[in-house]
């Protein structure tokens, strides 16, 4: 690999605003900036754009947001002519969805494939962000936007003796582009999260046999995903706008679920329990954990829905011992990304799948034939690590991103990322943050966290620009409220609850500090626009003094 160190091999580009990642928040953003008559350019890893839908192939990988949903709403005309086939998109699907946008809105012509950042550095005196690409190329730009997601850093556990297994493996957000065939083999799939709920029932059907390694049981419920029915789609679209105008209104960014308006506890136990049985039956996530006011909160409430799932999965899976292993009683329901599934409990019920528990006894290591726990050697074929990844904070990590007034971000986030409003970070003029840390983003509809985020730079900078104006960045007070807001709005729920990736429970070393906003995006999005609307407090807007007049 050159060495980034060395001087450019091309000439410098100059733009107005680099962006970082070329999926749903990178695309906007360049159409969105673009509009301002700005000069923008996104720098994309990988050979293709879509982010996350470009890279989890894995089987079964498909969004858990309702498709009509999880879509762009900046252009009316593109949702009504977009037509999704399922309720849920198949990541092949979003991708397809993903690539039209692209080509409708002429953005491809400012997107550079396979082109990693490998360093940006703001040069104070200069006003202006440098950005190194991995093969040397410089870029300079007053503003960066960095899109490059929240969940884009693959994590594979540092197991002893991985590169000895003799066997394929694989990481569910690294997939082959051609396809991994398991037909005949013998599969272990580590990892139960969204990923390895999605897949094991596919790969179940595929595999000799499977082995699945369980170290924390995570609650699921049934997608019910089907054909797009006609007269929900037409009924949708007819109301589209208002629907997105409601969904902004809603915490999670989703409109369609009545707000509620009781808590679990006021309700008797047989009615309650139908309540649960509906939203049960209708499938998706948002609808169970928002039928009473207080599931997130309190954690009586919350246990007669734990308990209630807990009961479906018994019911579901014949093998009692397998059963209790399934049924989560370490994390209130909601409080860990919730999964939604097709099939996934009743894949335990195949002859040819076996849970193993591996939190009784622990992975030791892989060694050539397969993954030796505690309790023995499994021998394997082939080993799929849905293990997650380095959430939130690890795609900005992979950059060296500093000023030349010695901030470094590492060290300004060695105790855990700050930031204000989940946009920006103070000491780093002009970096613009899509869905990072402090903002609600992973909670909610991504798709409209992404729009209301970039809207919302774009406006800032807009507004710079109407005030001759060419340098915004947060106040260290500013930042510390807002991160001292971020949590004790976390800490006013049950979420610190879960060992989850929302804490960075799954990256060893990383320092737990809650990082989405779960005040949601109604709540943000009205904060955001006072910001804005009262001349951005908590900002300091300045001219720098290299600017003509
Ligand atoms: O990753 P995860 P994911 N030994 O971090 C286990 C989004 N998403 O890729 O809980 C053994 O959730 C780990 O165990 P534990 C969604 O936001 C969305 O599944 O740490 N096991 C856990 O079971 C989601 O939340 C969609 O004890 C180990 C699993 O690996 C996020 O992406 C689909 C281990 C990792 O689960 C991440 O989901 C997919 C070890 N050393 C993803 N290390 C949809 O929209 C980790 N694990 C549907």
């Amino acid at each position: 690999m050159p060495d980034a160190s060395h001087s450019p091999a091309r000439p410098t580009r100059q733009l107005d605003v680099a962006i970082v990642g070329g999926g749903l928040a990178g695309l906007y953003a360049i159409h969105r900036l673009r509009g301002l008559g700005l000069k923008v350019r996104a720098y994309e890893a990988g050979s293709g754009i879509g982010g996350t839908w470009f890279w989890n192939r894995y089987p079964g990988a498909r969004c858990d947001v309702e498709s009509l949903e999880y879509s762009y709403s900046f252009s009316n005309e593109l949702q009504q002519e977009w037509k999704w086939p399922e309720r849920y998109g198949t990541q092949p699907e979003i991708l397809r969805y993903i690539n039209h946008v692209a080509d409708r809105f002429d953005l491809r012509r400012d997107v550079q494939l396979n082109t990693r950042i490998k360093v940006a550095t703001f040069d104070s005196k200069a006003n202006e962000w440098t950005l190194r690409t991995e093969d040397g190329e410089e870029i300079r730009a007053r503003y960066c936007v960095m899109a490059a997601g929240n969940l884009s850093t693959p994590r594979v556990p540092d197991f002893k003796g991985i590169q000895s297994f003799k066997g394929k493996w694989y990481h569910s957000g690294l997939w082959p582009h051609e396809g991994v065939d398991f037909t005949g083999l013998r599969v272990g799939v580590i990892g139960t999260g969204s990923s390895g709920v999605q897949m094991i029932p596919i790969i179940a059907s595929q595999a000799k046999h499977l082995h699945v390694f369980q170290r924390t049981a995570n609650f699921s419920l049934p997608a019910r995903n089907g054909p797009m029915e006609p007269e929900r789609e037409s009924r949708h679209k007819a109301e589209y706008p208002a629907r997105r105008a409601a969904a902004a209104e809603t915490p999670f960014a989703i409109a369609g679920h009545p707000k509620p308006t009781q808590s679990a506890l006021d309700v008797p136990t047989d009615e309650r329990n139908r309540a649960y049985e509906s939203k049960w039956q209708e499938g998706g996530s948002i609808s169970y954990l928002y039928a009473y006011t207080d599931l997130l909160v309190s954690k009586e409430s919350n246990d007669t829905a734990s308990e209630f799932v807990r009961n479906k999965i018994r019911s579901t899976v014949k093998d009692q011992k397998t059963a209790e292993l399934l049924a989560p009683k370490d994390h209130p329901i909601g409080t860990k990304r919730l999964c939604l599934d097709t099939n996934y409990y009743e894949t335990y019920n195949r002859d040819n799948v076996t849970l193993v528990d591996v939190r009784s006894a622990p992975i030791q290591e892989i060694t050539e034939t397969g993954v030796r726990t505690a309790a023995g050697d499994y021998e394997l074929d082939a080993i799929v690590f849905a293990t997650g990844f380095d959430a939130m904070t690890g795609a900005l990590r992979e950059i060296d991103v500093r000023t030349t007034e010695g901030a470094v971000l590492a060290d300004h986030w060695a105790g855990g990322p700050l930031t204000y409003l989940g946009l920006m970070v103070s000491g780093f003029p002009n970096m613009f943050v899509v869905t990072g840390p402090g903002s609600p983003g992973v909670k909610t509809q991504m798709i409209a966290s992404i729009e209301q985020h970039v809207d919302w730079i774009a406006d800032a900078i807009d507004h710079l620009h109407r005030h001759q104006l060419d340098r915004i960045a947060p106040s260290a007070d500013a930042e510390s409220e807002w991160v001292n807001h971020v949590n004790a709005v976390a800490d006013s729920t049950l979420y610190p609850l879960a060992n989850s990736w929302y804490v960075g429970a799954n990256i060893p070393g990383k320092p737990r500090v809650f990082m989405p906003y779960v005040g949601g995006f109604d709540r943000y999005k009205k904060r955001c626009d006072e910001v804005a609307a009262g001349g951005y407090p908590g900002f300091t807007l300045s001219r720098h003094e290299s600017v003509v007049a």
